[in-house]
């Protein structure tokens, strides 16, 4: 509950003012949450107009996107870049495609990238983008004009030192591709204006496993820092079947973990053996087929249409690396009653507040997104750099880079939430330790 004056004026003024974005105001309220210890104790704060400053973006673009499908039918999406805060370094995040993509989200996102790109500890502010426009059962060919008519308005707002988008969900290296070579055309400047490129025009090694495997780093370390355990033999649940799932599942299993369930937006599976990956991946990377093949093509595993599911499968670890709330507080209750000791958040916000509240009532290691999931953006730093080196890292390097990191970033965050007199409570200490270097530039900066 918001007991500080100062944090609860400004985010009752952040409710009045964005009534309807209703995810925004979540995350709003979480980082409020968290920063009332730290807010008490420093009035230059309030003194400098900190809080009314970053919940206001810098600036937020809505545009037009006009593409032709196979059938000559004209279509009409909407394109977002929202540039939330870059008082540590140009905006940087994801975009999003995906036709449950509205303002809101965006904002979520984007204000949740400003403390995630913080605890990395590279120079990278935060911002997202997106588009309702959805990926499904398009030929590449459509894909391609979409990529390029988002392009044709983007890439006026964008640049490698003023705003490096990325990928997120629906987003990935071929998207990536036909964006550069749009930005690229349009320009006639070659640069580093997008991460996750493919690896002969600029991407980097790691950048394609660096979420999964950087969260898996994170759980790692924090199950041996909180409980003096491994992740040999432990069973793991994981939702989605994306990006960010599929690696850490790989990096899961190369730990001696056993992952027994994958999920998408119809459905999940149920693997007792463990979850064979090279047929998972050719179902979702290479024929972008519904995760109800893979039942049909194991034996021993079993599907259904009901994807919370996935929550009440007996595991001592829970990844929820799927979309945002996800994970609610019946889900939180199922986990607790079979026995789960970690739940470490792939995705962005996919647990809600109420089930966030009992998953630590109930001793749970908790893992909060803009911890968990920090390895994306950060070995997007790391491509940002290699271009800025005109050189690339080799495999081991960038990973190794990104297993300190994310080592880093618990143990930031352990302190950040011992300093506050909350031992052990990630989302405070993730929240506080992102927020120091992010109030601190804006206080050196000046007040614009
Ligand atoms: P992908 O598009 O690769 O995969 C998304 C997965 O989640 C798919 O299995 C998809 O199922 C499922 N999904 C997406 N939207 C919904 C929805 N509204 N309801 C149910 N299921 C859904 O995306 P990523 O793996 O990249 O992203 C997953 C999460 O991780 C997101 O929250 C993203 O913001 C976050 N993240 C991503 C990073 C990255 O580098 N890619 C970095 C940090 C966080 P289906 O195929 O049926 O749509
Ligand atoms: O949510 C995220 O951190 C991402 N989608 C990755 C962003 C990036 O710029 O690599």
């Amino acid at each position: 509950m918001l007991t500080n004056e100062y944090l609860k004026r400004v985010y009752d003024e952040t409710a009045n003012r964005n009534s309807t974005d209703k995810e925004f105001l979540q995350a709003v309220y979480e980082v409020f949450d968290s920063l009332q210890p730290y807010v008490e104790k420093h009035p230059e704060l309030e003194a400098n107009g900190i809080m009314e400053r970053l919940v206001e973006p810098d600036r937020m673009v809505s545009f037009r996107v006009a593409w032709v499908d196979d059938a000559g039918k004209v279509r009409v999406n909407r394109g977002y870049r929202c540039q939330f805060n870059s008082s540590i370094g140009p905006y940087k995040g994801g975009l999003r495609f995906h036709p449950t993509v509205t303002r809101s989200v965006i904002k979520f996102l984007g204000f949740e990238q400003i403390f995630k790109n913080s605890l990395t500890s590279l120079p990278l502010g935060g911002g997202k983008g997106g588009s309702d426009f959805d990926p499904k059962g398009k030929s590449d060919a459509e894909i391609m004009r979409f990529c390029q008519a988002f392009m044709t308005e983007l890439h006026r707002y964008i640049g490698a030192d003023v705003d490096v988008p990325a990928g997120d969900i629906g987003v990935g290296g071929r998207e990536i591709g036909y964006l550069f070579g749009q930005y690229k055309f349009l320009k006639n400047n070659f640069t580093g204006v997008l991460t996750g490129k493919g690896l002969a025009f600029g991407g980097s090694l790691a950048r394609t496993e660096a979420t999964g495997y950087g969260l898996l780093y994170f759980v790692e370390e924090m199950l041996k820092c909180m409980k003096g355990e491994s992740l040999e033999g432990k069973t793991v649940v994981i939702s989605g079947a994306g990006n960010v799932a599929i690696y850490a599942a790989q990096k899961a299993m190369q730990l001696g973990a056993k992952v027994v369930t994958m999920s998408d937006s119809k459905g999940y599976v149920y693997d007792p053996n463990g979850i064979n990956l090279d047929v998972m991946k050719h179902i979702k990377e290479v024929e972008r087929a519904r995760i109800s093949e893979y039942a049909k093509r194991v034996p021993g595993a079993t599907y259904g249409d009901n994807r919370s599911d996935v929550w009440k499968i007996p595991c001592d670890i829970a990844l929820p690396c799927a979309t945002q709330n996800e994970l609610h507080e019946d889900d939180a209750k199922a986990l607790v009653a079979n026995g789960v000791t970690v739940v470490a958040e792939g995705a962005n916000m996919p647990s809600t507040p109420e089930a966030i509240e009992y998953l630590l009532a109930h001793g749970v290691l908790f893992g909060p997104a803009k911890a968990a999931n920090a390895g994306g953006v950060a070995t997007s730093g790391l491509e940002m750099s290699q271009n800025s080196q005109r050189f690339s890292w080799t495999f081991e390097e960038v990973d190794k880079k990104l297993k300190e990191i994310m080592v880093n970033i618990f143990h930031n965050s352990y302190n950040a939430s011992k300093d506050c007199g909350m031992e052990g409570n990630l989302v405070v200490g993730a929240n506080v330790a992102g927020f120091i270097k992010v109030s601190n530039a804006m206080l050196a900066e000046g007040i614009f």
